[in-house]
């Protein structure tokens, strides 16, 4: 049996090789920002905050905070991380000018 009649030469090999490779695409580990809840911050400022930062509607913003004020933490909203980042710093930022002790913080989901 020769290589000719077999095509066993590698260099004339025309098999088609087709490599398994990983999906490219993964989706982003995801992050829920946590507010605190303290003694001194009033409701109205932590509802405004909801509202203002986190795009809750009134009634939204207010359950979110009477459950955080019962709870001692709560959920705000579920970001990628930068964004995530971005809303703890508006609210940590917002609440030390407006001399309040209100506090934020984000949680791998
Ligand atoms: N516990 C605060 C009060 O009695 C209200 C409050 C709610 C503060 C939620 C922070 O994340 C908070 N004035």
């Amino acid at each position: 049996m020769s290589d000719q009649q077999f095509n066993n030469d590698p260099d004339k090999d025309d098999t088609l090789l087709i490599e398994r490779t990983k999906p490219k695409l993964k989706k982003p580990t995801m992050y829920k920002v946590i507010i605190l809840n303290d003694d001194y911050t009033p409701m109205e400022f932590v509802v405004h905050v909801l509202e203002a930062i986190f795009g809750h509607d009134r009634e939204s913003a207010t359950r979110i905070m009477l459950n955080v004020h019962k709870s001692g933490k709560g959920v705000c909203g579920i970001y990628s991380r930068d964004i995530a980042e971005t809303k703890v710093t508006q609210v940590n930022s917002y609440s030390r000018e407006s001399k309040h002790p209100l506090l934020c913080d984000m949680e791998e989901t």
